[in-house]
């Protein structure tokens, strides 16, 4: 303890005190690190960007390793900024630090100093350690000052950093991972990425049969983020495989405003800004692209969403197929939320004959549960996932590459080729979208052929204002609520009204308010399934302002 304390004090106190009071904390704000990191409106941040640098600090003193820090709000509206930092294998934050984290960020001025000392005690950081933090930001007007916050507080703790600027969340946790790595992984440069994903994007594609224009060329909405900016300038490392013809880059529109992954998807139509020809193949990204859905209109103008979950499909039946190819029976599982359409579990399940897994919703969930297994396929239905390979699996993989023959030879490449592809951390709306196209380019699938493995059940989600969302406890991956009491066996009474019907509530994790799932054989009755449960929270999980309407 006094050790410590002597080290804060080589630590330049009165630089800290000086500085904090530049950004100094709002008193009596109080913020959560909570599902993807601290998320507000932008003018509320800079005392957190502050102290999260000087968090940053302290991870890698403990860990010995760079650690990342990226300001970015994703897909929330232009106003609303984040942070989130980056763990050194360019996974999430750790839980125990996530504690860490909401406590330094709500600490009032006077007791910072104190609560640096506690953190630096209960997690046993060597103070002496050198430190190195890396950090990007997305498009936001207010990311440029924020992140010279978190500057601030990285080198007022005599930390080192570089500073990326403008990168997508995903490129960021690769930097990480390269840097802590040696660069075994890659380079961990912006030419380093492109490199490396473009690479084994062409060499997965040229043995492709299909090579037609309507297999090579996809609309890209960028919901006017860093996804525009990023894409085009990796578009002359992949224009010989694919063109990507770029909308809502930014140049006109607001982020997020209209268009982007998150609005396709919530929304079930087409973004704004968008020119949409019927059987083209489009997708969409999220504000810092980590997200992908896709989508088309068919000769009736209908509007077909192709989620995470058919996303997931794709991969995993093409991963299937390699390993009985190459006689590897390496084990897959596919880790889904309780947000996963019906059908793609059934699907999953019954015909591809594939393990299925449900966890929170969350990323770092999914992830967690995709750790077990030789190849972790995870997708939340909202278009965030990827692959994970297991280090044993890699291994054998690359040996058969080398030792096999032939066909053999080729499939055990191709899965080599789909490894280097995804990001090593949490999903990444570049690298997803060219494992994709990769995949519709190999077997000569239309965007129709794949949105017809299985027919979605209709559904609907819903948002339900309430005086304090916590009182929502759930169980069972979220499936289940625990209390307020009497709320779970409603939704069961209104659920067994419907046919091929489910639902589900629970506390958004990036929002003040109840989320609302509900599925059934017909739109008619998932809104209707939708509007019931909607009303049992309001009425038993303490609902304020207007009662719910039905009708969208
Ligand atoms: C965050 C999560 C995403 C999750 C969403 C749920 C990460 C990187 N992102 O965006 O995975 O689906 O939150 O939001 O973990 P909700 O709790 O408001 O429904
Ligand atoms: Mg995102």
């Amino acid at each position: 303890m006094m050790q410590i304390g002597q080290d804060l004090v080589d630590m330049d106190l009165d630089a800290i005190r000086e500085y904090s009071a530049l950004h100094a904390k709002p008193s009596g704000l109080v913020l959560q690190y909570g599902t993807a990191g601290f998320r507000t409106k932008a003018e509320h941040l800079d005392h957190v960007m502050f102290r999260m640098g000087l968090l940053a600090v302290l991870r890698s003193k403990q860990t010995k390793s760079t650690i990342g820090v990226m300001v970015t709000a994703s897909h929330n509206p232009e106003e609303d900024n984040g942070v989130k930092l980056v763990d050194p294998l360019g996974e999430m934050l750790a839980p125990s630090w996530e504690e860490h984290a909401t406590c330094l960020a709500n600490a009032e001025e006077h007791e910072l100093l104190r609560m640096l000392m506690d953190i630096s005690v209960k997690a046993a950081v060597n103070l002496h350690q050198d430190a190195f933090v890396v950090i990007g930001r997305d498009t936001r007007p207010s990311s440029e000052k924020l992140s010279q916050s978190v500057i601030d507080g990285v080198t007022v703790l005599g930390g080192q950093f570089h500073d990326y600027g403008l990168l997508t969340t995903p490129q960021l946790h690769y930097m990480v991972y390269c840097r802590n790595t040696s660069g075994q992984y890659g380079k961990a440069t912006i030419e380093g990425y492109y490199e490396k994903l473009s690479k084994a994007f062409m060499e997965l594609t040229k043995q492709a049969f299909c090579s037609g224009d309507e297999y090579r060329s996809l609309k890209v909405d960028c919901a006017n983020g860093i996804g525009a900016l990023k894409l085009r300038e990796m578009e002359h490392y992949i224009s010989q495989g694919l063109s990507v013809q770029l909308f809502n880059d930014g140049t006109k529109g607001k982020l997020n405003h209209l268009c982007g992954a998150d609005f396709v998807k919530s929304h079930q139509k087409p973004p704004q800004g968008m020119e949409m020809k019927s059987n083209e193949r489009c997708c969409s990204f999220d504000g810092d692209a980590d997200r992908i859905v896709y989508y088309y209109l068919d000769v009736d103008g209908h509007f077909h969403l192709i989620d995470g979950d058919k996303i997931a499909t794709l991969i995993s039946s093409f991963l299937k197929e390699l390993l009985l190819e190459i006689g590897e029976s390496l084990n897959i599982g596919v880790v889904q939320t309780a947000y996963a359409n019906g059908s793609s579990t059934r699907y999953l399940e019954e015909v591809m004959k594939v393990s299925v897994y449900c966890t929170k919703t969350g990323v770092k969930h999914l992830h967690h549960k995709a750790q077990e297994f030789d190849i972790g396929v995870y997708f939340e239905a909202n278009g965030h996932g990827t692959v994970l390979f297991s280090k044993a699996a890699e291994t054998k993989i690359k040996q058969l590459a080398k030792e096999l023959e032939d066909k053999k030879r080729e499939a055990a490449k191709m899965l080599e080729n789909v490894i280097d592809l995804f990001n090593q951390a949490a999903g990444d709306a570049i690298a997803d979208m060219l494992v994709i196209e990769a995949i519709l380019i190999l077997k000569g699938l239309t965007v129709q052929q794949w949105d017809a493995l299985y027919t979605d059940l209709p559904n609907r989600q819903l948002k339900v204002k309430v005086a304090d969302r916590q009182v929502i406890s759930t169980t069972d991956a979220e499936r289940q609520v625990v209390t307020p009491p009497g709320l779970q066996e409603a939704i069961n009474d209104l659920v067994k009204k419907y046919k091929l019907s489910r639902a589900f509530v629970r506390p958004s994790g990036t929002e003040d308010i109840v989320r609302v799932y509900a599925e059934a054989d017909s739109q008619e009755n998932a809104d209707s399934l939708a509007h019931a449960v909607s009303l049992a929270v309001f009425q038993l999980a303490g609902g304020v302002g207007e009662t719910p309407q039905p009708g969208f």
